[in-house]
């Protein structure tokens, strides 16, 4: 071969990545024989999210024979798709969505489809006309979740007049669309009821903050905050105390997902109720890889159990043995 052209060619193949140092196998052989999975996870917005993808990484680990390539879509659905998309070229033998909002999903699952890709949805519904774009689902009732609320709101503030702040999740995700749903059922149930604020704080601390901060300076009265999630409502609580109330006195505050610091809060009383929502999804998906490893037809839908936490239930022994 051309002198010249030896050095070329080998930075060309480095940089394509195609191929290694001669001799070199392609693949290390230990992980040759690992399942490969592409999964590709909303972003790092919150405590449950963080706690999603650790459960993930731990439960698709290579001891445990697999080889997981995680994707941080930063809460850009379109770059889920590239994501996918990516995972497609790279030949992985199944692909994880954990879907960022419901729609917009039809064309790129059906090219993991055409390659033959079984791909597993975690945690938020996708809104398809084909079920058979994905293998299976696993996730939360969010509907119910939102219903949980509403009914301890019914028992515990019952039909006094309330002045509610609803900071909503990420727009267009089943977890804002059900917890949504649910609050606005209670608004249409009970006319004391009002909706004083309504907006997205995107599931993150920073925007719950500078929600909050936003209605004390308008100046609005409240008396209740409906937080779509912990972290949202670590934000308002800090914008509270900046302002000098006090939450679970001033005000109730309503949260979802139930990590471990909010369990905190809630023996504190600075949280009222948080209803539980789990992320630890890492061993559910590896028992439906392994079921379909064998040949096994996986549940389509399975909904993970769920409770809610408030100062009757909760006990220093549930945030103790706390997985996230
Ligand atoms: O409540 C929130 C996270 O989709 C259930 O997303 C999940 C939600 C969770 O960012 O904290």
């Amino acid at each position: 071969m051309n002198k010249l052209l030896l050095p070329v060619l080998l930075i060309l193949c480095l940089v394509l990545g195609g191929c290694s140092a001669p001799n070199a196998p392609a693949v290390p052989e230990a992980e040759a024989d690992l399942i490969v999975v592409g999964f590709s996870q909303v972003g790092a917005e919150s405590d449950w999210r963080n706690a999603n993808t650790l459960s993930m990484q731990t439960a698709l680990s290579a001891e445990n024979g697999y080889r997981l390539i995680l994707d941080d879509a930063q809460q850009k659905m379109e770059k889920q798709v590239t994501a996918i998309r990516n995972f497609i070229n790279q030949g992985v033998d199944y692909i994880v969505l954990a879907p960022t909002t419901e729609r917009g999903w039809e064309t790129v699952l059906s090219e993991a489809k055409a390659a033959g890709i079984p791909v597993i949805i975690v945690d938020r519904m996708i809104e398809v006309s084909d079920a058979e774009l994905f293998t299976c689902w696993i996730g939360s009732d969010f509907r119910r979740e939102g219903d949980t609320a509403v009914r301890w709101m019914e028992q515990h503030l019952g039909d006094t007049p309330l002045e509610i702040v609803h900071l909503q999740g990420n727009i267009g995700s089943s977890a804002q669309i059900g917890r949504t749903e649910g609050l606005d059922a209670g608004l249409d149930a009970h006319r004391s009821w009002n909706l004083v604020f309504r907006d997205s704080g995107d599931f993150t601390q920073a925007k719950g903050q500078e929600l909050m901060e936003a209605v004390l300076a308008e100046g609005t009265p409240f008396n209740v905050i409906f937080s779509e999630n912990d972290n949202m409502a670590y934000g308002a609580i800090d914008a509270l105390k900046a302002a000098g109330l006090q939450p679970g006195k001033d005000v109730t505050l309503i949260s979802f997902d139930s990590s471990r610091t909010a369990l905190g809060l809630i023996l504190e009383g600075e949280i009222s109720l948080d209803v539980e929502c789990n992320p630890l999804h890492g061993p559910r998906v590896r028992a439906v890889i392994e079921q379909l490893e064998r040949g096994e037809t996986p549940l389509k839908y399975t909904y993970v159990e769920e409770t809610f936490f408030d100062a009757d239930t909760l006990t220093e022994e549930t945030i103790s043995g706390r997985g996230y």
